[in-house]
């Protein structure tokens, strides 16, 4: 009998209790058993109810996946629908029956069976949506698919096309590159945006620039050996090479899925991997850096995630210790500090952290606007190996000259002055 979808009712009994009290393990589940069974995910909404119980569905392109657990039973009701010949229902079924561990009963149905439905002519098709229609492949679907950065109380959204542009999951993380329709191709990190193509200057340049420029204000020279750890997308070790003086960059990046998904995906950003000056390796930069020898960096850069899967021991004083060892005398460092705003805790934390590394008025903190960090307030904070002063000692005419000549569009030597000028409640978190 043809039919216009496959509909499997589940009963999945005997589950593994907590599991099914975990709204994040249950979305993931879910979502990746649609992925696993070739559907189009299209969004997902899950919640969690309180004491027990967690209800969800997954929209897909092809139709949809839809839970309710009650944990108190080991209990899960759980219904696949798909529709068309591309998606098999019964592999989403298995992969959850694997997660979930259970024992189940299940039943098929057909949906709509063809022999007693009659297709007619009476939809019209509105008028804008005739720009969609191609005469070889029909309608274009508009998909509405976000992607979101959140916690458990704040988020930011992108909507992207749907284009899954690289997807690979490895023992550190899952690197993504996406096709955002407002900011251009973006890299996210498990589920966290790293950068995106229309914003990702605002970033690269900050944690770069004000960081270079002190060097040279304080010495005199332009910093000749740089060191960078993570920035695997490239961006920061592209604004380093466009300093003439610079002898050697170093990048110590963990995970090379990032490099190779840049590389392929956004060479705009990822453009000086080939410059004979850098020297890329791919490991981890806290042994890196703990076995480097002392005063050999002029300049060090932390453009890692954030502080969760690789990333969390980049936000420690060992970390910093070495760091600061490894920074030649009036050597700058520089790390991304996160947001005041939505991650207010990590922000004081590691400013904390650095000031007992370093001294008090040896750490600096910077803000800036990052349109696609959720809250779009971020953090550098700078440490500097010496008594130098970022904004009282700066040269400007050398910044200025510099952010002209390079035709930057974020930094320039005003906004180097700025970004070290504190709202008063950051003021007050950092005290
Ligand atoms: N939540 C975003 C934190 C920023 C982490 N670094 C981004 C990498 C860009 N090179």
């Amino acid at each position: 009998m043809k039919a216009l979808g496959r509909h499997i009712l589940v009963e999945f009994l005997n589950c593994k209790a907590d599991v099914l009290n975990d709204v994040t393990a249950i979305e993931n589940a879910m979502v990746d058993a649609a992925k696993i069974a070739g559907a189009t995910v299209i969004n997902s909404t899950f919640h969690h109810f309180s004491p027990y119980g967690v209800s969800g569905v997954v929209v897909i392109q092809e139709s949809h996946l839809a839970i309710h657990t009650w944990p108190e039973y080991r209990y899960a009701a759980v219904d696949l629908f798909t529709c068309g010949d591309t998606v098999d229902p019964w592999v989403s079924f298995e992969h959850l029956k694997k997660v979930f561990e259970a024992s189940y009963s299940a039943l098929e149905m057909n949906r709509g069976a063809t022999h007693v439905l009659k297709k007619g002519n009476e939809i019209k098709v509105k008028p804008h949506d005739t720009e969609n229609y191609d005469p070889k492949n029909g309608y274009k679907i508009n998909r509405n698919v976000w992607f979101t950065d959140k916690d458990d109380n704040q988020a930011l959204s992108l909507r992207y096309t749907g284009e899954v542009l690289f997807d690979e999951r490895n023992e550190f993380q899952r690197v993504r590159v996406l096709d955002s329709i407002a900011y251009g191709k973006m890299l996210t990190i498990d589920d966290m945006v790293m950068c995106t193509e229309r914003d990702e200057y605002h970033y690269h340049e900050m944690i770069t620039h004000p960081a270079m420029q002190a060097f040279e204000s304080i010495s005199g020279v332009t910093a000749k050996n740089v060191l960078v750890i993570g920035g695997g997308d490239g961006g920061t070790i592209r604004e380093i090479c466009k300093y003439s003086g610079l002898e050697k960059v170093t990048m110590v990046e963990i995970d090379e899925a990032v490099v190779r998904a840049c590389k392929q995906h956004l060479p705009l950003i990822a453009r000086e991997f080939s410059n004979p000056k850098v020297n890329l390796i791919i490991g981890d930069g806290i042994k890196f850096i703990s076995e480097s020898a002392a005063d050999v960096f002029d300049v060090i850069i932390v453009d890692g995630s954030d502080p969760a899967g690789p990333a969390e021991g980049l936000f420690t004083q060992d970390f910093y210790s070495h760091c600061k060892k490894a920074l030649k005398h009036n050597g700058v460092l520089v790390t991304q500090g996160e947001s005041p705003m939505f991650h207010s805790e990590t922000f004081i934390e590691l400013n904390k952290c650095l000031k007992q590394v370093f001294s008090n008025n040896q750490i600096h903190t910077m803000l800036f606007y990052a349109p696609t960090y959720p809250s779009g307030m971020w953090s550098l904070q700078m440490a500097i190996k010496g008594q130098y002063h970022p904004v009282t000692d700066f040269k400007k005419e050398a910044a200025a000259a510099f952010s002209k000549s390079k035709e930057l569009r974020y930094y320039n030597e005003d906004l180097h002055i700025a970004t070290f000028a504190l709202p008063t409640f950051v003021k007050k978190m950092l005290n």
